[in-house]
């Protein structure tokens, strides 16, 4: 309903126009990673990125010697840091969501990588930049992917080398990419090449400027330190509605997924119409906010017609602008009852 047809779990087109949207209604509580293949694109590998082999991040800007990393030397580094949930800030309905997907990541914590280079006074800022010179022309982005942060914004963020078991694919970033928890995947650097020490003054980037919208800035910040951290709010919306017969009396069973915020919500409500009341989520439990949180709700709609299912946290009271604003609605039609 209202959401474009477009397919799932497909790839489609090439470098920055390359997209791959995760097809949400296949999570199940035993499957709750996305399979590598299926792990949703948002841009793709350009045609001129350099092989892997040779590869190497330059750690420099307001440091007192420039350092340069080989690929070989993170990956010996390299050690297993959990699984964590990616979500595009331009993750929409009419793409169905599919801009969000989780992966079981490795790498090395940025911090450990930082410690190899000595910031000189006044570098109060970290500038993350990645590969992104391409061999077309796109139709629907801004070339030039990097991100400036504050050191405490990188505690937890790690430079991955693999997901799933497996090295990087090209698309989602192999050799080297950043991954930093509980931030939209704008900030999420893919093929990143250097990090640069940066002073406080320091503009904000393309790639920062593209998302201001998307991450909800007040307007659109020309400086870094005016620019919010991209947080992903907590959000909830249905992924699969099943049909049950039950002795011949037929209701549904709503299958959903709750993410994002900084603590765990305790609970969630639902409604089927914009001016009905929230009722509780029976069972709903998040404990672990680094990945999505299933739900499910039975539900036993009195006549057929069409229901636009929305969520709220309804515990504790946190900022959840998206979703409180309609963002992740979802359409459903009934057709018997
Ligand atoms: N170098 C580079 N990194 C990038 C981007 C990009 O265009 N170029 N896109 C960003 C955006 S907007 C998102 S949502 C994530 C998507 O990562 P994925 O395609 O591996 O899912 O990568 C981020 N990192
Ligand atoms: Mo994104």
């Amino acid at each position: 309903m209202n959401e474009g047809m477009a397919p799932v779990d497909t790839r489609m087109g090439e470098e920055l126009d390359c997209r791959l949207y995760t097809d949400l209604s296949r999570i199940h509580e035993n499957s709750l990673v996305t399979p590598s293949q299926t792990f949703y694109i948002r841009s793709g590998a350009s045609e001129l990125l350099p092989s892997s082999a040779a590869w190497t991040i330059t750690l420099d800007g307001l440091v007192d010697r420039p350092v340069q990393l080989t690929i070989e030397s993170l990956r010996r580094a390299a050690r297993p840091l959990g699984r964590h949930l990616m979500e595009c800030a331009g993750n929409v309905r009419l793409t169905r969501f599919g801009l969000i997907s989780v992966a079981d990541w490795s790498g090395v914590p940025v911090m450990d990588v930082l410690k190899g280079v000595s910031p000189k006074p006044g570098a109060s800022r970290i500038l993350i930049s990645g590969f992104d010179d391409y061999a077309t022309e796109s139709r629907t982005s801004v070339p030039g992917a990097s991100w400036i942060f504050r050191p405490e914004d990188l505690q937890n963020a790690f430079l991955s080398t693999e997901m799933n078991g497996q090295p990087l694919t090209r698309d989602h970033g192999a050799p080297l990419r950043l991954v930093v928890p509980g931030w939209y995947g704008c900030s999420c650097i893919k093929w990143v090449n250097r990090i640069s020490f940066v002073e406080d003054g320091a503009e904000t980037t393309s790639q920062m400027r593209e998302y201001a919208v998307r991450t909800l800035q007040d307007g659109v910040p020309q400086y870094a330190r005016d620019f919010a951290p991209p947080i992903i709010e907590p959000a909830a919306m249905p992924v699969r509605v099943e049909k049950w017969s039950d002795n011949g009396r037929l209701h549904y069973r709503i299958l959903g997924i709750a993410w994002g915020g900084i603590q765990p919500i305790q609970a969630l409500g639902i409604r089927f119409q914009p001016d009905e009341d929230f009722q509780p989520v029976p069972g709903f439990r998040r404990s672990n906010i680094d990945v999505w949180t299933l739900w499910s709700y039975f539900w036993t709609p009195r006549h057929p017609g069409t229901y636009a299912i929305q969520l709220a946290v309804t515990a504790p009271k946190v900022q959840a602008r998206k979703l409180d604003a309609g963002f992740y609605v979802r359409w459903v039609n009934i057709r018997e009852t």
